[in-house]
């Protein structure tokens, strides 16, 4: 198998945390954004190739490369809404981050824009009012989140200083070896 992507990706963090937690063997390459265009129909990243098996999103992969270990992704219907709904304010982050890194266009310039940051910060607030997990192992949802957290604070998009309840599972998360071995570097 040969996972595409880059080391500052959250989603394909996702993906490289499942792939030391199960000991898959997978190639990692490193791409850039001219490379996903040309080898992804998304053109984005994360893709992995296994044999003729194409696949193009982070939970599809992470479906895959469980299911190998024999292994679910996803079953409790709490744990689907809190991945998703992190998934819906990380897609609004990096809707920010690349607008702003391709087009130079900021919240303060855009109507969209500004409803994305609102989106962040109430999508924040109501994840802070859940329960997680005292110890580890995070479930796949917190795994999803945390890895968001850290992304979102490494690219000074967000401060948890009002989210203490984010704030304690990033904490936690920071004590699992997989997941500081896995953070985002340029
Ligand atoms: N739904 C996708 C989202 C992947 C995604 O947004 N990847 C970003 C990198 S963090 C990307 O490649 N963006 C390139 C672009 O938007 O052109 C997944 O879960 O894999």
């Amino acid at each position: 198998m040969e996972l595409y992507g880059s080391y500052t990706s959250p989603f394909v963090r996702h993906c490289r945390i499942a792939l030391l937690q199960t000991e898959l063997e997978c190639e990692f390459l490193e791409i850039d954004a001219t490379q996903s265009a040309t080898l992804s129909p998304t053109k984005k990243v994360p893709l992995l190739v296994d044999c003729e098996l194409k696949l193009t999103d982070s939970t599809s992969i992470l479906t895959h490369l469980y299911e190998l270990v024999g292994e679910g992704f996803l079953t409790d219907l709490e744990e689907v809404e809190l991945y998703h709904m992190t998934n819906t304010v990380l897609d609004a982050c990096v809707n920010l981050v690349l607008l702003a890194k391709f087009d130079g266009i900021t919240a303060d310039q855009s109507v969209y824009l500004t409803r994305q940051k609102d989106r962040i910060q109430s999508g924040l607030e109501a994840i802070n009012n859940k329960t997680f997990s005292q110890a580890l192992p995070l479930t796949q949802a917190e795994t999803r989140l945390a890895v968001f957290l850290d992304w979102a604070i490494f690219r000074n998009q967000i401060s948890l200083d009002a989210f203490p309840a984010l704030q304690q599972l990033l904490d936690l998360a920071q004590t699992d070896p997989i997941f500081t071995q896995t953070a985002p570097k340029e």
